[in-house]
C-alpha cells in the first residue's frame, strides 16, 4: 500500500492549528502538575480521574524523570508493597524478587510508557519540553497565594536568548520536579514571605525515606503542593536510591491532598 501524498504546508498548518488549540486549552487549568517523573505521572492520572482538569510541564522532551535510569543505568527498577498495586492499576508486569518477595522488579521503559498512558488516558495532558520557570501568585489578607506558573520552551532556556515567558492560571502547582526542588527553590527565593525553605536532602536510608517522603507529602503554602523527591529536599529526608514505591505513594497522595484542599475552598 502506497502512502498517501503530504502537502508540506498542509503539515504545518495543521500542527500550529493543533498547537495553538491545545495551548489555550492548558492556559487555565485546575491543576499544573511540574515534572513527568514517577510522582508526576502518578499525581497526574489520580487527579484526572478524579476530574481535574490536569496539566503535567515536562522539561525534556521524553517523560519518566529518573524511571529510565534504573539503577547505575541497570534495566531494572524495584518497588516495593503496596506500591505494586499501583503499578499493576497502570497494567505493568512485575516479578518477585525471590529472595525478598515483597519487593518487586519492573522493567523502566515499560513503567515510563504505562504511568505515561494512565495519565493520558485518564485525561490528563502533558507537554514536553516546557520549563516552569517562575510562579503567578496574588495577595489574600496580606498572605501570598500561588495562582499558576510561569513557561518558557527548554530549548529557548537552553539557548540562553532572552524571550519573554507566558504564564498559565491554576488553582494548584505540584512540585514533582524531583532532586532539585525547583519550584520550590524558586518560591523559597522569590518570595521570603512565605518562609519556604528547601534544606536539601539527606544521605541514604531507604526505608526511612521511603517513609518519610510519603508522610511530608502535602501543601508547602497555599496553592503550591509537593510530591516525590522534592518533599525529600524540601524537609532534608534521607534518599532511597532506585526504589520507586514512594514516589508513586507519594503520588497518589497529593492527589487526595489536592482534591481536599480545592473542594474546600469551593
Ligand atoms: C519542568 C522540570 C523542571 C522544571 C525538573 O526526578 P524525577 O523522576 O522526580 P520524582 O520525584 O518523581 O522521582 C524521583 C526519582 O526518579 C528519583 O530520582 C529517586 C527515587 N531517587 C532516589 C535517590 O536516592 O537518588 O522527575 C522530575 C522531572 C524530570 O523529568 C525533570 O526533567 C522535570 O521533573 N523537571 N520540568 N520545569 N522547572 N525541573
Amino acid at each position: 500500500m502506497r502512502l498517501k501524498p503530504v502537502e508540506e504546508v498542509d503539515v504545518t498548518r495543521a500542527i500550529v492549528e493543533a498547537a495553538a488549540e491545545r495551548l489555550r486549552d492548558i492556559a487555565e487549568v485546575d491543576v499544573v502538575v511540574v515534572g513527568a517523573g514517577p510522582s508526576g505521572l502518578t499525581a497526574a492520572r489520580y487527579l484526572a480521574s478524579k476530574g481535574f482538569k490536569t496539566v503535567v510541564l515536562e522539561r525534556r522532551l521524553t517523560f519518566g524523570g529518573g524511571i529510565g535510569g534504573g539503577g547505575m543505568q541497570l534495566p531494572a527498577v524495584v518497588v516495593q508493597e503496596p506500591a505494586d498495586a499501583l503499578l499493576r492499576e497502570v497494567g505493568c508486569r512485575l516479578t518477585p524478587y525471590h529472595f525478598r518477595r515483597h519487593l518487586y522488579l519492573v522493567d523502566p521503559a515499560e513503567m515510563m510508557a504505562k504511568l505515561a498512558t494512565a495519565a493520558i488516558d485518564a485525561g490528563a495532558r502533558i507537554i514536553l519540553g516546557m520549563t516552569v520557570e517562575d510562579l503567578v501568585f496574588r495577595t489574600f489578607n496580606g498572605k501570598p497565594r500561588v495562582k499558576g506558573v510561569v513557561v518558557q520552551w527548554s530549548s529557548i532556556v537552553l539557548s540562553g536568548l532572552h524571550v519573554d515567558p507566558m504564564a498559565l492560571k491554576a488553582d494548584a502547582v505540584v512540585d514533582c520536579t524531583g532532586h532539585e526542588a525547583e519550584v520550590l527553590t524558586l518560591a523559597a527565593r522569590k518570595m521570603p514571605s512565605l518562609g519556604i525553605e528547601v534544606r536539601g536532602e539527606s544521605s541514604m536510608w531507604a526505608s526511612r525515606g521511603e517513609e518519610l517522603v510519603v508522610e511530608k507529602t502535602g501543601m508547602v503554602c497555599p496553592g503550591l503542593y509537593a510530591a516525590g523527591m522534592a518533599v525529600a529536599a524540601l524537609y532534608g529526608l534521607p534518599r532511597m536510591g532506585p526504589v520507586f514505591g514512594g514516589m508513586l505513594m507519594s503520588g497518589k497522595k497529593i492527589a487526595d491532598v489536592v482534591e481536599s484542599t480545592l473542594k474546600k475552598r469551593l
